[in-house]
């Protein structure tokens, strides 16, 4: 520029760089290692969907928010980074909501970032596009929820998040990114200088030395010790510790449903097979990352039986102990770092079980096991919820690597008990609030997160919650196989409406041909009807890495109500007259 051109306009070469909001919620979560955002777009929130294709984040796009909420959520708990969630203001918000609270739940780590409306409309209720005070909404239902409204706080906004999401115990976090934030501008420099790369965003938390010592206390004086292994213990993926000092100990193991896998359940010291005598028969139990919740009958009442007890517990959460019963040696940290500090104490004076518990206990299995072998062998047609898992225990044990997805209520309940898993963090399913349409959402979210194949064993209504996602399945080209277990409606397909006038209400269309939905978006669908059909269907699948749904019929009569938890269901005591 000339002397004189610099005299007429003396700012026009120092042209200012700018950046904007968009660019600066993209920046900060790239700079956190965030590569992948799941979400639905729309107003305010569709450029920033695009703007972070762009910028090589993978983005993958929903039909509904729930469903994309439930693939960051197990992306959280797959990876322990964050899964984040992204919706559009008010409706898009509250279908991903469900999620959000479902993740804080299960202690799975995720951060749904939605779009609001603009504050001054929102706060004076004038009816704004979209209207709802979302942040107040969200807050009771996740462990934090922030809410940024200058371009120059996006860094910290999202740092906060972060650092929320993962840390102590995990959970949900809210981030209210209202829509005149995106289009906010200011100097780039200091738009790169405000952003944050949190450190050390989950710190491991050490026991107290004194509290190690009072566990090992009680562990070496148990007479019939159990280790109870949570989802806690699977998400740590302090695998290496965990297997170790099992082993090391002897120590005979429970998993929980999520938990299955980080020790084979074929694994000697696998309880699996003798819950119920384990759980009554224990003298010492030590919970590993699990909460004694109505999955463990709250630690009391007839399921425990009546000798006493004593819990030892370790959780990174203080205000988890005490919560239902005594804990008499409380441990609190990481599960990496309490289960390291207990292995040091399993030195030359530990004693192993005694073989009269450990006998015990294989003696109950081995007869549990030959009980069940026959219904898993039979090749019948209509098939029942036995001989099709039979067909789907061996799928597992051919493929271990592969992630099983599972809902439903008699389809969630017998594979629990009937799959065996052989690596760590390969089941998936209801968790703690035992919900349903966690399918679709877990399927993609473990496909996108793990590049593994993906079996999602289905009940037919569990599938119905978020079954449009086969679309998103095939769109993004996953290698997940659906398989149905098609018995015509919920727990049974043989209600009836008393009055004759409408079907019963846990009733579905007959023999319904959910394979056909598969087909309309250019994936596999398949309709079987035995067991080697279904085997035979699932490796096609499975080799083949095609999108596929296998519509499985099963014997509408062969369930039963809830499934496992139909002691939990309220009975009329009034009889009414005809
Ligand atoms: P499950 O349903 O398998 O019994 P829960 O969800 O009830 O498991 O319990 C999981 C527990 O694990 C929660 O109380 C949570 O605080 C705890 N937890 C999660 N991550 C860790 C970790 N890294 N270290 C210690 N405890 C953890
Ligand atoms: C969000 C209640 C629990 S299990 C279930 C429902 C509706 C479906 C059971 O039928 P399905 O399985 O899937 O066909 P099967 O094999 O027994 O026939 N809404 C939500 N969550 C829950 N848990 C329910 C309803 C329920
Ligand atoms: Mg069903």
């Amino acid at each position: 520029m000339s002397a004189i051109a610099q005299m007429i306009d003396p700012v026009a070469d120092v042209e200012q760089e700018l950046t904007d909001g968009f660019h600066l919620v993209i920046d900060a979560l790239k700079l956190n290692g965030i590569d992948t955002i799941y979400g639905v777009p729309g107003i305010p929130i569709t450029d920033l969907g695009r703007m972070a294709q762009a910028e090589g984040i993978r983005v993958v796009s929903f039909r509904h928010e729930q469903n994309a909420g439930n693939a960051a959520a197990i992306a959280g708990f797959l990876t322990k980074k964050p899964g984040i969630c992204l919706t559009v203001s008010a409706p898009g918000f509250l279908n991903g909501l469900t999620a959000l609270a479902n993740a804080t739940t299960n202690c799975f780590p995720m951060i749904l970032i939605s779009g609001s409306s603009e504050r001054e409309i929102v706060d004076l209720q004038q009816g704004d596009y979209e209207e709802m005070d979302q942040l107040a909404i969200a807050k009771p239902l996740c462990k934090a929820a922030f809410r940024v409204l200058h371009a120059a706080d996006i860094g910290i906004g999202v740092a906060r998040a972060i650092r929320a999401a993962v840390s102590g115990r995990p959970g949900g976090v809210y981030l209210d990114l209202p829509a005149k934030l995106f289009s906010q501008v200011m100097d780039a420099e200091a738009g790169a200088k405000s952003l944050v790369k949190v450190i050390d965003a989950a710190p491991a938390q050490l026991p107290a030395p004194s509290a190690v010592k009072r566990a090992l206390d009680v562990l070496k004086a148990a007479k019939r010790p159990l280790i109870i292994l949570g989802k806690g213990a699977a998400y740590s993926q302090a695998d290496e510790e965990i297997r170790t000092f099992v082993e090391k100990s002897g120590i005979p193991f429970l998993p929980m449903s999520m938990a299955k896998g980080i020790l084979p359940d074929t694994h000697p010291q696998s309880a699996g097979a003798a819950r119920s005598t384990v759980l009554k028969d224990a003298d010492v139990v030590l919970l590993v990352g699990a909460r004694l919740n109505w999955l463990l009958s709250h630690g009391k009442g007839k399921t425990w039986g009546d000798a006493p007890k004593k819990f030892i517990q370790i959780d990174i959460e203080p205000k988890e102990m005490d919560s239902n019963v005594e804990i008499v040696a409380p441990l609190v940290g990481d599960i990496g770092s309490c289960i390291s500090a207990l292995l040091a104490g399993i030195d030359g004076s530990w004693q192993a079980p005694s073989t009269e518990w450990t006998g015990a206990i294989n003696a109950r299995k081995e007869a549990n096991i030959a009980k069940m072998a026959p219904k898993l062998m039979k090749n019948s047609a209509p098939m029942d919820f036995h001989s099709a898992l039979g067909a789907l225990r061996t799928v597992i044990k051919e493929r271990p690597d592969a992630i099983l997805v599972n809902e439903g209520a008699n389809t969630l309940d017998l594979a629990r008990g009937i799959i065996d898993m052989y690596e760590p963090r390969k089941r998936l399913d209801v968790g703690t609030w035992g919900v349903m349409g966690i399918g679709m959402g877990f399927a993609v979210g473990a496909a996108v997160e793990t590049g593994k194949p993906v079996l999602a064993v289905e009940g037919d209504s569990a599938f119905g919650f978020s079954g449009m996602e086969v679309e998103t399945i095939c769109r993004y080209n996953l290698p997940v196989c659906i398989v149905i277990f098609n018995n015509n409606g919920i727990y049974r397909g043989t209600d009836t409406d008393p009055t004759g006038r409408d079907p019963g209400t846990t009733v579905f269309v007959k023999d319904s041909r959910y394979d056909k939905m598969m087909e309309a978006f250019g994936g596999v669908g398949v309709h079987v009807t035995t067991p080697d059909e279904l085997k035979r269907a699932v490796d096609k699948a499975m080799d083949s890495g095609v999108p596929t749904l296998i519509n499985a019929a099963i014997d509408p009569a062969a369930g039963s109500e809830s499934g496992n938890i139909g002691s939990l269901n309220p009975q009329s005591v009034v009889k009414k007259k005809s």
